[in-house]
């Protein structure tokens, strides 16, 4: 087998659904991550903000939801912040990610404006997809983020085929060395589809710079990984079959997320090789807005609680003398009126036409229906007319 793989058997014969039963595996991504240096604090105090407005646009939407302003499904990613940040912070700018449904908070890592997220939740016109893919469908292409997708394990063979035409361009069309490297997450149920497995196949035969990412949050909506998923306590053996190495990195803490991942995209990049990774995390709120959570104890979720990356993050830059309480304080009072100020803009923004629904069916030039319509965000940016709705 090419490679390393590490984590093995570490949950096999613990309770997977307690924080304590996770606490730093020891494996090669730890051993090695203690050599990867961190950015400096400017760069950490903006992890910590891009996490706490990722919780605040949450906190909103679940609100929004209720107030029947979002419909559809809603499906927050409170808990699992550092996952997003920390791996989307090892990228360049160019390089695609791809995701399943609990999508926001990856879509705002990425670069996203929090109002144009909003809109499309609430079916506007200035949303990201013009309205019409609601909560589980952002989308992004000019921050190469491309979805967004409802299917369980339906991005994974289309993050490979990311990962083939970066490298098809990049060898082939613009005769230089492969260079980008996506992103492909999906949720731990995901790794039962076999498309997924199928896409690991590709990846592994054509050598494709592509990193599966599977977060690891223990549940399926309401199945606990233990009974629904064979092997559930060691998801990195899945990898061995396709000659993939693999990785377990502790999610809940963005600079584990950073030191682990780091290495792998840049290893990723230069040897054009896939790998698989498994993000041992927490969603706090339910699977989705409908969800009791009564599969799961109050104990289990509070022991999660005190993990919460946020404060993870914020007590680490205070030992360091890198944040004040005050600066912290401030930071929300910020974010909480940059998300106010967001459910505002999507409240003004109007309501998608019918008429387009007759855009965007076929490229341009295929097929009955002809054309797209540029995103209102888009063609704002491109006029440089940006903060109204016009
Ligand atoms: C092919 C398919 N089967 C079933 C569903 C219904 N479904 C939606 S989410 C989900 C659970 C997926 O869990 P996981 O992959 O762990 O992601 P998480 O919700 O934990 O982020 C299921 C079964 C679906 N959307 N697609
Ligand atoms: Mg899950």
């Amino acid at each position: 087998m090419r490679g390393f793989r590490s984590g093995s058997g570490i949950l096999a014969d613990s309770n997977p659904m307690t924080a304590s039963s996770m606490t730093q595996p020891e494996s090669s991504a730890e051993r090695r991550s203690e050599e990867v240096p961190l950015p400096g604090p400017d760069v950490l105090r903006g992890w910590l903000r891009d996490m706490m407005l990722i919780r605040e646009f949450e906190v909103r939407s679940m609100q929004a939801y209720q107030n029947r302003l979002a419909g559809g499904f809603l499906h927050v990613y409170n808990g699992q912040e550092a996952v997003a940040v920390g791996s989307i912070a090892t990228l360049r700018p160019d390089d695609p990610i791809i995701t399943a449904y609990r999508n926001h908070g990856h879509a705002l890592a990425r670069g996203m404006a929090p109002r144009v997220g909003m809109a499309e939740l609430f079916g506007r016109i200035g949303g990201c997809a013009k309205g019409k893919g609601g909560s589980m469908h952002f989308f992004d292409a000019e921050h190469h983020m491309y979805g967004g997708h409802g299917i369980v394990g339906s991005q994974v063979p289309l993050g490979a085929g990311l990962a083939f035409a970066t490298k098809y361009c990049d060898e082939v069309m613009d005769g230089g060395q492969s260079s980008r490297v996506t992103l492909c997450f999906m949720g731990d149920g995901a790794t039962n589809q076999g498309a997924v497995h199928e896409a690991m196949n590709l990846a592994s035969v054509l050598d494709l710079p592509v990193i599966f990412i599977v977060e690891n949050n223990f549940y399926s909506m309401g199945t606990a990984i233990k009974r629904g998923t064979a092997a559930g306590g060691c998801l990195t053996d899945r990898a061995c079959g396709y000659d993939m190495d693999a990785t377990v990195i502790e999610g809940m803490d963005v600079l584990d997320v950073y030191r682990g991942m780091k290495p792998l995209v840049d290893r990723c990049r230069a040897s054009s090789r896939p790998s698989f990774v498994e993000m041992r995390c927490y969603r706090f709120k339910g699977h989705s807005m409908s969800d009791p959570r009564k599969y799961r104890t109050p104990e289990e979720e509070e022991q999660w609680e005190m993990r919460d990356p946020i404060e993870l993050l914020a007590a680490h830059l205070v030992d360091q003398d890198q944040l004040t309480g005050e600066a912290f304080k401030q930071l929300g009072k910020e974010i909480r009126e940059e998300i106010r100020e967001a459910v505002k803009w999507a409240e003004a923004s109007p309501p998608t036409p019918m008429d387009e629904l007759y855009h965007d069916v076929y490229a341009d030039n295929w097929g009955l229906y002809t054309g797209t319509s540029m995103p209102e965000f888009l063609k704002r940016r491109s006029s440089d007319r940006e903060g109204d709705n016009a």
